[in-house]
């Protein structure tokens, strides 16, 4: 059975979940609006109240056993066992949302694998998957989570998404579980956040400096060199960690910084063992309209950190050059000694924030359009600016690097290498 007739026969199931029996077949126009359930803000899998095996709230259950010991957020939580690929082990969730007044709905979660083998069929990898239902239920969009593959091993990891939510939704339907691959998987602690569809300004012109969206690589940052999210972060659940030499991440500023006088980078870092004489710097690099690195292309350094220490904040001011039309703020290691985290990354524009406030994820082009790089001849190797290890082969041949959905792609279709995503 391929995924997505699994996934048909899974809806048709739940059709009877969903539509009280005493609803007509068709949602009746002059009938009164059936409003259901909105999902919890947390589940940590903790209440099986009528002892069926299966966490309350959830149904559907294939190869899917509570554990009682070992939780990532309190005792309990689900592992998904099964020996044989193809066989769907799952476990399914239903509730409402109103997709009149939500716009997105952030999933998060702890997961850990172990002996993960795909199955035979495309798609039978750990996932989880979400169905967003109009009207007669019928499907509008599908998100997607996963798969998690060799990126997750056997350490509680926490994944986290946003995912947007069709005008017309009124019910999501969500399934995880191996969903046809062999092996183990472990989930517990699940939070959703429903985002209103209401906008929301902010002068960070870092999207996700907190690094709490990840699946499980930093939305909206390149990685590069084993740079990943790490567990806990300051005071929340995610922060990045640089331990191994040439370890880096970073991200284009949201918009352009033509105007601006100076940049304001706040953040907080935990740093252990690093080398004395600056063992991991944060710079700024500026580019020109033509997305060529402004003269020399060298980093402007903000921060540079030695030793150990624990969690502080920090707070630089960098001045924007003359000529400078967007900026990327880096985080790198430069060599094997010792490791540090980074959490809550701010950048501001200076000394007036308010100058570049904007709306994240409302205006399309602020996110899409961001860090489109035309290729240059005159870029160092291996330097910041060096985007070859984003390309598949032919530099350009797919059209400019650009950011999709929280990811980099090229502008002309086709996911960067596996360096860039994993
Ligand atoms: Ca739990
Ligand atoms: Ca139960
Ligand atoms: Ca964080």
């Amino acid at each position: 059975m391929t995924r997505y007739t699994s996934l048909v026969l899974t809806v048709l199931g739940l059709a009877s979940v969903l539509v009280p029996a005493t609803a007509p077949s068709c949602r009746a126009q002059s009938a009164p609006e059936i409003v259901r359930t909105p999902p919890p803000a947390r589940d940590d899998l903790e209440t099986d109240a009528n002892a069926d095996g299966v966490p309350d709230g959830w149904y559907n259950a294939r190869d899917a056993v509570i554990q009682t010991t070992g939780g990532a957020s309190g005792p309990r939580f689900i592992r998904f066992e099964c020996l044989h690929r193809g066989r769907p082990a799952r476990l399914s969730r239903a509730f409402g949302i109103d997709g009149r007044e939500t716009e997105a709905i952030v999933i998060g979660l702890w997961i850990r694998s172990k002996n993960v083998q795909h199955g035979e069929r495309m798609g039978e990898e750990p996932s989880l998957m979400i169905d967003f239902l109009g009207d007669e239920l019928r499907t509008l969009s599908r998100g997607l989570m996963g798969p998690w593959t060799h990126a997750v091993g056997d350490r509680w990891t926490r994944v986290a998404k946003r995912i947007a939510v069709p005008p017309g939704t009124h019910d999501a339907i969500m399934s995880v579980g191996l969903l046809g691959a062999s092996g183990t998987l472990d989930v517990d602690g699940l939070t959703f956040d429903l985002i209103p569809r209401r906008p929301t300004e902010a002068t960070n012109l870092v999207v996700n400096g907190d690094f709490e969206l990840g699946d499980p690589a930093p939305t909206y940052w390149v990685v590069n060199g084993e740079a990943h999210r790490t567990f806990p972060g300051h005071d929340s659940a995610s922060a990045v960690e640089l331990s191994k030499s040439g370890a880096r991440v970073l991200t284009g500023l949201a918009l352009p910084v033509d105007g601006v006088t100076s940049l304001q980078i706040s953040l907080s870092a935990k740093a252990q063992g690093l080398r004395g004489g600056g063992g991991a710097v944060a710079s700024f690099y500026f580019l020109d309209p033509a997305g060529e690195p402004l003269a020399g292309g060298g980093g402007v350094p903000a921060f540079q950190w030695a030793g150990s220490f624990d969690w502080r904040d920090q707070q630089a001011v960098v001045r924007v050059p003359q000529g400078a039309h967007r900026a990327v703020v880096q985080f790198e290691k430069t060599d094997g000694l010792g490791s540090i985290r980074i959490d809550d990354v701010e950048v501001v524009s200076s000394p007036n924030p308010e100058l570049t406030s904007w709306t994240p994820f409302h205006v399309e082009d602020d996110v899409d359009d961001w860090l489109k790089l035309p290729p240059s001849t005159t870029i160092a190797p291996r330097s910041a600016l060096d985007f070859s290890f984003l390309h598949d082969g032919h530099a350009g041949s797919k059209g400019f690097v650009t950011a999709k959905d929280g990811r980099l792609q090229f502008s002309r279709g086709g996911g960067p290498s596996s360096s860039a995503s994993a």
